[in-house]
C-alpha cells in the first residue's frame, strides 16, 4: 500500500468516528429531551390531579356547609331572622328598582310606541343602574309632603284682619273726627267734610251726596250735633257702600258649578297673582279641592311665583313651560285638568295689563272664551290697587267691556287711606268688591265687611 492510499483510509476511519460520534451526542441529547419532556408532563398531569382533588374538595366542603345550614334553618328559626333579610336586602332593592320604573315608564309612555320598544333594554342594565336610583328616590319623595301649610280659617283671619285695619292710621277718619268734633258745623266745616270724602276716593257725586244729606238732616233737627253727625254718616255711607249687598264668592254660592271657574285680571302690579294664591289657601281652609292655572306666560317668573303659593298649600298649578305661550291654550289645559281631576274651584291667574292696549284686552276675551268650551266662567275678579285711588276707575270700566266682572278685590288697604273707591266702583260698575287684601302674608285676604270698613274710615 502506498502512502496515499493509507491517508484516505485513515481519513475514512476519522470521518466514520465523527459521524458515530455525532449520532451517539444527537441520540443521547433526544432521550434527554424526551426525558425532560416527560417529566414536565408528569409534573402537569400531577398538578392537574390535585387542582382537581382541591376542587372535588371544595365542592364537598361547600355541600356540606349548605346541608349544614340548611338543617340550621331546619331546626332553629327564631335566629338566623336577622341574617335573613340582610341575605334578601340585596334583591330587595332591585324588586323596589322594578315596579318604580315600570310606574315611571307607565308614566312617561303616552304614546303607544314607547311602551313597545322599552321592555328590552329595559331587561338588561337592571342590575346596576336601578338599585341606585331606587335608594335615591325615596329621601327626596317624601320631604315635599309634610310641607303643605294649614292655612288660616275665615273666621280667624277676619278677627285679626279687622283689628290690623283699625291700628292702621287713617288720614280720613282723623280729619273728619277734627271737623265732627266741632259744636256747630259752619259752611267751611261742611265743605272740609266733603273735601275729605274726595280725598279718600269716595267719588265727587257720593261725597256731594253724602254732604247734602246730612246737611238736610242737620236742618230738619235743627242742629248739627257732631256725636249725631257722625253717627248720620256712618249709617249713610254704610248705605253708600251697600250693608246688605250680597258679596259671596259665586264659587261658595250653594248649587256653583263644579269646579267652579275665577279669572283675576287688572292692570301690572295690582296683585293678581298674590290674590290668586292667598284665595286658594281660603278655599283649602274651606276644604275644597283647588287648581291654579297660571295664564300669565307673559313671563316664566309669573308661573314660578304661582307655582310657590300653590306648593305651600299642595295646590297643583297648570302651567306653559315656554315664556309666550298662548295663555288662552293654558287657560283650556287648566279648565281641561280641574274637570279631569273633579276641582272644586279653578283660579285663572292672567298677565297684568293696561286697559289702553286694545290687543290684551282682546286677549282676554279670548281666555275667557277657550276656557268657556270646557267650563262656565263663574267668577271675573278684577284687581284694584287701593292706593291709585280713582285712577283704578278708568281700568275698571274696560275690563269691565273687555270680559265682563262679577266681582272687585280691593288689594293693598292695608296701605291706603283711599279705600272709598269702594263706593264709587260699585256704583260705577254695579258690581261689589267682594275681598279686600290688608297685607303681604298668605293670610291677609279677607271677605269685604261693610260695617268694619266703615268703622275703620270714621276711627
Ligand atoms: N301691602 C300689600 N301688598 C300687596 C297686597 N297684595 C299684593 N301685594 C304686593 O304687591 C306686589 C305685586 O303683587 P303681584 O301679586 O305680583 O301683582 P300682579 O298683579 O300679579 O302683578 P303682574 O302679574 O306683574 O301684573 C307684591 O309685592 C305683593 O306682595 C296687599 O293686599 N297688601
Ligand atoms: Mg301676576
Amino acid at each position: 500500500m502506498d502512502s496515499n492510499t493509507l491517508a484516505m483510509i485513515g481519513v475514512a476511519v476519522v470521518a466514520i468516528v465523527l459521524i458515530a460520534l455525532a449520532v451517539w451526542f444527537s441520540k443521547s441529547r433526544k432521550r434527554d429531551l424526551d426525558k425532560t419532556i416527560a417529566e414536565r408532563d408528569a409534573l402537569r398531569e400531577q398538578q392537574s390531579r390535585e387542582a382537581e382533588e382541591k376542587e372535588r374538595k371544595a365542592e364537598a366542603e361547600a355541600a356540606a356547609a349548605r346541608e349544614e345550614s340548611a338543617q340550621a334553618e331546619e331546626s332553629g328559626a327564631g335566629a338566623p331572622v336577622s341574617e335573613e333579610p340582610a341575605a334578601e336586602g340585596e334583591p330587595g332593592p332591585a324588586e323596589v328598582a322594578e315596579p318604580a320604573k315600570a310606574l315611571t315608564g307607565a308614566e312617561a309612555g303616552e304614546t303607544p310606541a314607547e311602551p313597545e320598544s322599552e321592555p328590552e333594554p329595559v331587561a338588561e342594565p337592571e342590575p346596576e343602574s336601578r338599585p341606585e336610583p331606587a335608594a335615591q328616590e325615596p329621601e327626596p319623595a317624601p320631604a315635599p309632603k309634610p310641607e303643605p301649610e294649614r292655612p288660616e280659617s275665615v273666621g280667624g283671619r277676619l278677627t285679626r284682619l279687622k283689628a290690623k285695619l283699625a291700628k292702621s292710621s287713617n288720614p280720613f277718619g282723623k280729619a273728619l273726627f277734627n271737623i265732627l268734633a266741632k259744636d256747630n258745623l259752619s259752611e267751611t266745616d261742611w265743605e272740609d267734610v266733603e273735601d275729605t270724602l274726595l280725598l279718600a276716593d269716595v267719588g265727587a257725586e257720593a261725597s256731594e251726596q253724602l254732604v247734602d244729606d246730612l246737611r238736610t238732616d242737620a236742618r230738619v233737627t235743627g242742629k248739627a250735633d257732631p256725636a249725631e253727625v257722625r253717627a248720620a254718616l256712618r249709617e249713610k255711607l254704610l248705605d253708600q257702600v251697600g250693608r246688605d249687598t250680597d258679596r259671596t264668592l259665586n264659587a261658595d254660592k250653594p248649587g256653583a258649578n263644579r269646579p267652579s271657574v275665577i279669572i283675576m285680571v287688572g292692570v301690572n302690579g295690582t296683585g293678581k297673582t298674590t290674590t290668586a294664591g292667598k284665595l286658594a289657601r281660603l278655599f283649602v281652609a274651606d276644604g275644597k279641592k283647588v287648581v291654579l292655572g297660571a295664564a300669565d306666560t307673559f313671563r316664566a317668573a309669573a308661573a314660578d311665583q304661582l307655582e310657590t303659593w300653590g306648593a305651600r298649600v299642595d295646590v297643583p298649578v297648570v302651567r306653559s313651560d315656554k315664556d309666550g305661550a298662548d295663555p288662552a291654550s293654558v287657560a283650556f289645559e287648566a279648565s281641561a285638568k280641574a274637570k279631569e281631576m273633579g276641582a272644586d274651584v279653578l283660579i285663572i291667574d292672567t298677565a297684568g295689563r293696561l286697559q289702553n292696549k286694545a290687543n290684551l284686552m282682546d286677549e282676554l276675551g279670548k281666555i275667557r272664551r277657550v276656557t268657556e268650551k270646557n267650563l262656565p266662567v263663574d267668577e271675573v275678579l278684577l284687581v284694584l290697587d287701593a292706593t291709585t285711588g280713582q285712577n283704578g276707575m278708568t281700568q275698571a270700566k274696560v275690563f269691565a267691556e273687555a270680559i265682563g266682572i262679577t266681582g272687585v278685590v280691593l288689594s293693598k288697604l292695608d296701605g291706603s287711606a283711599k279705600g272709598g273707591i269702594v263706593i264709587s266702583v260699585q256704583k260705577e260698575l254695579g258690581v261689589p268688591v267682594k275681598l279686600v287684601g290688608l297685607g303681604e302674608g298668605p293670610d291677609d285676604l279677607a271677605p269685604f265687611d261693610p260695617e268694619g270698613f266703615v268703622d275703620g274710615i270714621l276711627a
